[in-house]
């Protein structure tokens, strides 16, 4: 792949911060958008700008062709059986409260099972947590082992014939590791469990088939693959789907309205209740055209090459701490330096125009586990090249040398 080429394609990253030229590692909590995607929104506000659904206008008709057009090229992305499973949210976290509120609390009773690791993002957590609260269901955790990761065989023994629902995600945002969620999909499957995916960090990165991995529930953002923010996706096998009631009533989402009681239209609008967000879910459209002309096994192979190249070069760090496992790490590795606070770090690398994430990264259980209450972040996309693995290092080892000047 040609990173150059690519690069020019984003006009943000041509610019200086803090008189360096920005480098910006933060991917993981949102990618930046190339010319294309941008100028599908302009476009679209320029010359298309309509409610969808309901104009019998020309305007309209564009707006709706569009809109249902970038879902057909979702569909396609992921490779699910049918357009009409495909609901559009506003990112991951919709997409998985949907799910906790609407599907888990109409099958979930008390005795059952919510099974979640402590490797989740707090929006794969605090959902489950809501809905084993509103149904009495029990909400266990698949242990953990010391590098953060967890086995299959604690999988197994945690899983039972009481559980109703596993959900995790597909790639760590703190470990960078992918699970083996055709695998859990299979055992989940054996007990009558459903299956959901939190798939925020790997529809960037990998190649995802819902139907491979054969997972009930697959949650997204458009914001981390290139598109818009506020659009996401959620994907669920039709006879969930239709099993669920909506969870926002009004707008487009009726079939029939009386005073006292209303009837749903069919899937996938039963669940886009209001204006749809119209122009993200067409710039969501534009990104996954991008990402498909340069090739998902490209950008794939770049990014774990990048990844395990920075990986070396931070293990030549003294004191520089790596979280997770030793192999496997796809778009970002996590780490503390000695005992600068990674908000310092962060602070100081901004500076030099290196642009990471520190924090918990919503992630506070496996912070916990770790024993850290905040970790740095870099993460790598397919604009990023060794050259800027090379000035984060740099600027890592400055930061590294101005605390030691401070002690
Ligand atoms: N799940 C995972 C694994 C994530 O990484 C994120 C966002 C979400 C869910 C939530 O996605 P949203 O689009 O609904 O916000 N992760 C991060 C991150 O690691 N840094 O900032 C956001």
């Amino acid at each position: 792949m040609d990173t150059s080429s690519i690069r020019k394609l984003f006009p943000i990253l041509s610019q200086t911060v803090n008189g360096y030229p920005l480098v910006y590692l933060d991917s993981a909590a949102s990618a930046q958008k190339p010319t294309e995607v941008i100028e599908t929104l302009k476009r679209y506000y320029e010359q298309d700008n309509a409610n969808v659904h309901r104009g019998v206008h020309t305007l309209g008709s564009r707006a709706t062709e569009a809109y249902e057009g970038a879902r057909a090229k979702i569909a396609h992305f992921i490779h699910s059986e049918r357009v009409e499973e495909i609901i559009f949210t506003r990112g991951t976290t919709s997409s998985i409260n949907l799910v906790a509120s609407s599907y888990i609390r109409a099958i979930c009773k008390e005795g059952d099972e919510i099974v979640v690791s402590a490797m989740e993002h707090h929006s794969n957590l605090l959902p489950w947590q809501q809905a084993a609260k509103a149904t009495g269901a029990e909400l266990k955790y698949i242990p953990l082992q010391a590098d953060g990761t967890f086995s299959i065989e604690d999988l197994e023994n945690v899983i039972t014939d009481r559980t109703k629902m596993v959900s995790v995600s597909h790639i760590s945002n703190v470990l960078g590791v992918t699970n083996p969620v055709k695998q859990i999909a299979t055992i989940a499957h054996k007990h009558g469990a459903v299956v959901m995916v939190d798939g925020a960090q790997s529809i960037s990165h990998i190649k995802v088939d819902v139907q491979e991995l054969d997972c009930d529930f697959y949650a997204f953002s458009g914001h981390k693959m290139c598109g818009p923010t506020g659009i996401g996706v959620l994907y669920g096998k039709k006879a969930y789907l239709d099993q669920m009631e909506p969870i926002e009533f009004g707008g487009e989402m009726i079939a029939d309205v009386g005073l006292y009681d209303s009837s749903w239209k069919e899937l996938p609008w039963k669940f886009e209740g209001g204006t749809p967000i119209i122009a993200s879910a067409i710039g969501l459209g534009a990104a996954i055209d991008f990402l498909e002309q340069i090739g998902l096994d490209v950008i794939e192979a770049h990014d774990k090459q990048l990844t395990s190249y920075a990986v070396q070069r931070m293990k030549q760090i003294e004191n520089l701490k790596i979280y997770g496992p030793e192999e496997g790490r796809l778009g970002l590795v996590t780490f503390n330096l000695g005992k600068i606070h990674p908000h310092d770090l962060a602070t100081v690398l901004d500076t030099y125009g290196v642009a990471i994430r520190a924090g918990h990264h919503c992630c506070q259980p496996l912070m916990r586990h770790f024993g850290a209450s905040a970790t740095a972040r870099a993460s790598f996309y397919l604009y990023n090249t060794e050259a800027e693995v090379e000035k984060f290092l740099f600027a890592l080892n400055k930061t590294k040398d101005y605390f030691k000047e401070m002690e």
